[in-house]
């Protein structure tokens, strides 16, 4: 049995080593990105079971994502390979530690293909959670069919909902983004916006208040990320601050988000309480973007656990 379900478009990501303008890059090491992996990655590493759902290019890159997925110890067995697009790529472009450019080739790729038919329903039904990010609804009309479809089946089996809604500009509008955000949310047990998000979602400006609008009437929990100054956690049982950890040195700021979620996550099956669940999302977060690219900087249980100490006190 699964701990947690989770689907969307992973890429090949060429991330060159240099700070420089792709124009003047020779060479690109060959990695993957992609969120709703990125948190399958983590999950795993941080002790729990994780299923990934994709639709892959029957291309060399294609498989080099599915080996590289499965070679991390998530479960891949639904993922399919179709003939009918290739797989998506996605350039980044570091003009300094903090001015990070993505460049995506991933329109009509082998991922917008997925359909709600593709889903296997037995995967979602039995897991505990399902991670469900904005991304996957902005690539094509039948993956945002996808994404609805495979809420419904969480529904009907009592699987918790995660929501991230991860807006990428360069996918959608934002008038578009704040419908289908809103739409999803409705859905959602637990919401993990960026402020940013949030006031996109809701049209208000304030932490507090953008947490109010999201929590409605309902009995959902809401999440704001704060970036450095760590979260803001909303439901009808608490409502408080969580503060960041203090990052030295920023050397890849894409991925903390995801490293967020699997820190939410992780937490929620552990069955801790809210607070301690936030502040070790807050740490993972913290030391994923000390590490140059999407993965390599997600950390393992143990890891977290020693970061999170107060310094200078060694415990063991
Ligand atoms: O959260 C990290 C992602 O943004 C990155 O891996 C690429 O999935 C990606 C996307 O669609 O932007």
């Amino acid at each position: 049995k699964i701990d947690v379900f989770t689907f969307g478009e992973t890429m090949v990501l060429f991330q060159p080593e240099q700070m420089l303008p792709l124009e003047y890059i020779h060479q690109f090491p060959k990695k993957i990105g992609g969120a709703e992996s990125n948190v399958a990655i983590g999950l795993t590493r941080l002790g729990h079971s994780a299923s990934w759902y994709s639709k892959l290019g029957n291309d060399p890159f294609g498989r080099f994502i599915l080996n590289s997925i499965r070679g991390e110890g998530v479960d891949t067995s639904s993922c399919q390979f179709t003939d009918q697009a290739p797989t998506g790529l996605i350039f980044k472009e570091q003009l300094s530690s903090s001015d990070m450019n993505v460049y995506y080739y991933r329109k009509g790729s082998s991922a917008s293909l997925m359909e709600p038919e593709d889903l296997d329903e037995k995967i979602i039904a039995q897991a505990k959670i399902i991670h469900i990010s904005g991304i996957t609804p902005a690539l094509s009309e039948s993956c945002r069919r996808t994404v609805m479809r495979s809420i419904e089946i969480a529904k009907q089996n009592g699987t918790i909902v995660i929501f991230d809604p991860n807006m990428r500009m360069k996918l959608w509008s934002e008038e578009r983004a704040k419908k289908i955000f809103n739409e999803i949310a409705e859905h959602a047990d637990i919401i993990l916006p960026g402020l940013d998000e949030g006031q996109l979602m809701t049209g208000k400006k304030e932490v507090e208040a953008v947490a109010e609008a999201l929590l409605g009437k309902s009995n959902k929990t809401i999440i704001i990320k704060l970036g450095s100054q760590g979260a803001y956690l909303h439901s009808n049982a608490e409502k408080l601050y969580v503060d960041g950890f203090p990052v030295e040195k920023i050397v890849d700021p894409v991925g903390a988000g995801d490293g967020f979620a699997a820190g939410i996550i992780s937490g929620i099956l552990r069955q801790e309480p809210m607070k301690q669940v936030v502040r070790r999302a807050n740490a993972i977060g913290a030391m994923v973007v000390g590490v140059s690219g999407d993965i390599e900087g997600l950390p393992y249980f143990e890891a977290v656990e020693k970061f999170m100490k107060p310094a200078g006190i060694d415990r063991d």
